[in-house]
């Protein structure tokens, strides 16, 4: 039975991966904090990825690592070096000395927050992080496409969106992923033979996604669980939005923290040398350019 490494164990993601994953795989479990209880099958390192020596220590011996661990929403720039920095780094680079070449980075929706809800990406779209919690991912996204190219590890970075047994708002209508296919897409990322470097949407099979997720659907991903079955249910309950960006990207409120000022301002015009003339009125277009993609 393969020996999978997950480090932020205690969290919430993690514990709902322990629970799914129990039985199919030797389970080390990782956390700056303790974690009091364990089931069969699991053993528990307690240490801080901010230090290379612990991340040396929790990734020896293992075939493959799920890196759940990190700062997991907006927080001063301190925490976010630290952990999502310095840390994503320390577990990357202890892999690499350690001979573990599979890495499962989990990466969020909030790489790609200041695209429009109105829009569909998939995996190949420029980066757009709407915090400095989503600049954290898209350095690890990067950081694995160098680990992947440069020293032949194999990484799979998925975008979560929210992992919870149902979506609590309209917002996670769209980017909700459910306990048992998030753990669906992390079996495929432990066992897929052909994954070198990756990127896919940690979602659902959600009517209201604002994702095109074929690159999980080629590796094998056929979620479950649609979060269309609690629609109706969340739009009861729902509060009106108090800021149009946070209602107008897929960020939500990622994208309008810390903007200050009046949330009905206009949003900025973003500057090209050449001008885009729109078909309709021949007026600039107010809106950056969609998906610059990545290159292959
Ligand atoms: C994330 O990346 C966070 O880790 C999680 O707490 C949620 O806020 C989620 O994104 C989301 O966008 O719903």
């Amino acid at each position: 039975m393969k020996k999978i490494l997950v480090t932020g164990a205690a969290g919430d993601v993690g514990t709902h991966l322990r629970r799914e994953l129990a039985g199919r795989y030797q389970l080390r479990l990782s956390d700056i904090r303790p974690i009091r209880k364990l089931e069969a099958g699991e053993t528990f390192v307690r240490g801080d990825i901010a230090r290379l020596a612990d991340a040396l220590r929790m990734t020896k011996g293992v075939d493959a690592i799920v890196h759940l661990g990190g700062f997991s929403v907006e927080g001063p720039w301190e925490a976010i070096l630290r952990a999502n920095i310095v840390g994503c780094y320390n577990v990357f680079e202890a892999a690499r000395r350690n001979g573990v070449k599979r890495i499962l980075f989990a990466s969020s929706n909030h790489a790609t927050g200041f695209y429009r809800r109105d829009e569909k990406i998939d995996h190949r779209v420029y980066p757009k992080p709407d915090s400095r919690y989503g600049v954290s991912k898209v350095f690890g996204e990067q950081l694995g496409s160098l680990y992947a190219d440069k020293y032949g590890m194999e990484i799979l970075c998925m975008r979560i969106g929210n992992v919870a047994p149902a979506p609590p708002d309209k917002r996670r209508l769209s980017n909700w992923i459910s306990p048992r296919d998030f753990a669906q897409l992390v079996t495929i990322g432990i066992q897929n033979p052909d994954i070198r470097f990756q990127i896919v949407y940690g979602v659902s099979g959600n009517q209201r996604s604002w994702y095109d997720n074929a690159n999980a659907q080629r590796l094998g991903y056929r979620p479950l669980d649609d979060a269309e079955t609690y629609a109706e249910e969340v739009l009861a309950k729902e509060k009106p939005a108090t800021d149009p960006r946070a209602e107008r990207y897929q960020g939500g409120d990622f994208v309008s923290a810390e903007i200050g000022g009046d949330p009905s301002r206009k949003l900025p015009v973003v500057k090209k040398p050449s001008s885009r003339k729109t078909k309709r009125s021949g007026k600039r277009d107010r809106h950056p350019p969609r998906s610059g993609r990545r290159k292959s």
